[in-house]
């Protein structure tokens, strides 16, 4: 490979007149943009501890009204792509949000996409299109672009969950605005209900429904037990691995972001092929250690982590004798429909 000419290799008046007609030379630059073999990710493998940043998130509570916060987040952001982006990857961002008793959330919507993993606390819940979703440890709740949310409180507890948007991909496509809406009323039914049995769907005199997203709430409950259940039935399987998908189409649940739940079993270890997508994982249940390259963090309960693409990420369930419940959520769905997807195994 050729060493190729550096900026300052040119006379100072020429870059002055590139400068002055908007032009730059391409080749100092050329092997930033297109590096060898494969990308210099910016992201780097991070670890937020749950343990660590409660007491903050709490603190946030007394330090700010909701009124004053309208979302009372704590951004777990990635020192990689700097702390003022609030990127925990590329494309994905991630959030932990306190609830307090009593607190409304107002409505709004907006063009990226959210889901919200709940961490802890019962009597929440937040209210999507006009459907009231109730949240639950473990549940997944869609926010998809452009449905109004809010959310509401009838609970005694704080509550926390963390959110997962598209929004670094949506910011940098200049395409991330909100509007302001006025409270919904919430409307009877709740699309989980319809579609809590795997094989089959509504199809009122035969046809199917329309909606795109006709499933709002995953309830932790019922992906734990399909979890458990083909675990049971394939008891040589090693990725005991399902997808959060969209019942209609058997499709991804959302467009740019991948959604998963993994079981390990009791002590095993489990290698992610290396992929081009970013990954964020995220303890439901259970004590692991996840190794990233020549890093490897301790997650407990609620914690969270992320892991750059192209790269391969080892799982090992720390308990000898109780599986562990882990959330993913990945660029996957992005980088198909760019055509960019590899799996280097
Ligand atoms: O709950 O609607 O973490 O709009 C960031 C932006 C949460 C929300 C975030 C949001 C929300």
């Amino acid at each position: 490979m050729n060493e190729l000419g550096r900026l300052d290799d040119l006379p100072v008046a020429y870059r002055e007149a590139l400068t002055r007609q908007n032009l730059v030379p391409l080749w100092p630059s050329l092997r930033a943009v297109l590096p060898p073999g494969k990308p210099q990710p910016r992201t780097r493998a991070t670890h937020w501890s749950y343990e660590a940043l409660r007491p903050l998130l709490l603190e946030a509570g007394e330090l700010t009204p909701i009124e004053r916060a309208e979302r009372r987040v704590l951004v777990l952001a990635n020192p990689g792509h700097g702390l003022e982006k609030m990127q925990a990857s590329a494309a994905m961002y991630l959030g932990m949000q306190l609830l307090l008793p009593g607190e409304w959330a107002p409505s709004h919507r907006h063009t990226p996409n959210a889901v919200r993993m709940i961490v802890e606390g019962s009597g929440a819940y937040t209210t999507v299109d006009g459907q009231k979703c109730p949240m639950s440890r473990g549940d997944l709740i869609l926010t998809p672009t452009g449905l109004w949310h809010e959310h509401g409180h009838d609970g005694t507890e704080p509550v926390v969950w963390l959110d997962v948007l598209d929004l670094p991909l949506v910011y940098y496509m200049e395409a991330s605005y909100h509007l302001d809406g006025p409270r919904q009323s919430v409307k009877p039914g709740q699309g989980e209900r319809g579609y809590a049995r795997g094989g089959v769907v509504p199809t009122p005199m035969f046809e199917r429904q329309g909606s795109a997203y006709p499933m709002l709430r995953y309830p932790w409950v019922d992906t734990r037990a399909a979890l458990e259940s083909l675990a049971a039935d394939q008891p040589a399987l090693d990725a005991v691995q399902v997808t959060y998908v969209n019942p209609e189409t058997g499709g991804h649940a959302q467009n740019i972001l991948g959604l998963y739940a993994l079981m390990l079993r009791p002590g095993q270890t489990l290698t992610l092929p290396a992929r081009s997508p970013a990954s964020v994982f995220h303890l439901i249940e259970g004590g692991i250690d996840v190794r990233v390259e020549d890093q490897t963090f301790t997650l407990a309960e609620a914690d969270t982590c992320c892991a750059p693409g192209y790269t391969a990420v080892t799982l090992r369930n720390r308990a000898a004798s109780a599986p562990a419940f882990i959330f993913i959520a990945d660029e996957t769905p992005l980088h198909r429909k760019l055509g960019v997807f590899e799996n280097r195994g």
